[in-house]
């Protein structure tokens, strides 16, 4: 049996702040999951698997997705919206299924907290914690405009409110992440890494999305944010990634789906 349960659409950077976390603590996870579009046709549930051609047909638990999965009909039982009272994915359990996890930093955190003895990515005193959460938190404002923006990309249209809200938060989160690492420091945090480095990662490989999307923007008359002056503009954060994206607990995860959507933009 696992130490933790993840549910999720695959891939999904998301779920990265857990198995990266994992590999540097020796924590076993055990993720469960399709793509996106297999998702709406698997039952929502600890125990989540695709649905049998006869619990497809019944109508019980048919629930409308909100976030992401917006005009698909999802099957989430009774006992997954008791464990996860906002519905969504990547939703973790405990090894008996009983204690649902959300938010995929809360997840995170809970493969530290679970490997906390063998290497210590929570920090190393109650300073050091509260430092990372708070670039925990700094990540999920970031987060919430990224994937409001995100989201409007991958249905097709983009409008300039919300691609100027995107690009002011990037435009926050990325000089704050810069500052951290002036003049020359290599982790966020401490002398080693965290999961405020996990998290940087994480949600920045999201926005990496974006480089998928250049014929919307084009159409949409708008400039990527991500833009190719980037590494000028922010040396230290994108050396950061360069870095981390080649460390061997990050690398499985991030290295191919990177080298993917640099190749789909034609650019690096
Ligand atoms: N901030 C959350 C985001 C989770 C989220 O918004 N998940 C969406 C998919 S991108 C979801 O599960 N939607 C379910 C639905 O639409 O019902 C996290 O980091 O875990």
């Amino acid at each position: 049996m696992s130490d933790l349960r993840i549910f999720s659409y695959l891939p999904n950077p998301r779920i990265w702040k857990a198995t990266i976390a994992a590999r540097l603590c020796s924590v076993d996870v055990e993720v469960r999951g399709s793509s996106p579009t297999e998702l709406a046709s698997w039952r929502w549930d600890f125990d989540a698997r695709p649905l049998t051609p006869d619990e497809h047909a019944a109508s019980a638990d048919v629930r409308a997705g909100t976030v992401g999965f917006k005009g698909s009909s999802l099957r989430k039982t009774a006992a997954f919206m008791i464990a996860h009272p906002f519905g969504t994915v990547p939703a973790a359990f405990s090894p008996d299924g009983k204690t649902g996890i959300f938010e995929s930093n809360s997840i995170m955190r809970a493969v530290a907290r679970l490997g906390e003895r063998t290497f210590p990515l929570y920090g190393r005193d109650a300073y050091e914690a509260s430092r990372i959460d708070s670039f925990l938190d700094a990540s999920l404002v970031f987060a919430r405009d990224a994937q409001i923006y995100l989201l409007a990309l991958m249905a097709g249209t983009v409008s300039t409110e919300t691609h100027a809200r995107a690009r002011d938060a990037f435009a926050v989160y990325a000089a704050g992440i810069e500052q951290a690492l002036s003049p020359d420091r290599r982790w966020l945090v401490g002398d080693d890494v965290t999961l405020a480095d996990i998290c940087f990662v994480a949600e920045l490989c999201l926005f990496f999305n974006e480089r998928a999307t250049v014929a919307i923007l084009e159409k949409s008359a708008l400039p990527p944010i991500l833009h190719a002056q980037l590494g000028g503009a922010f040396p230290r954060m994108m050396g950061h990634l360069r870095r981390l994206r080649a460390h061997p607990a990050f690398a499985p995860d991030v290295e191919s789906y990177l080298t993917k959507l640099e190749t789909t933009s034609g650019r690096d």
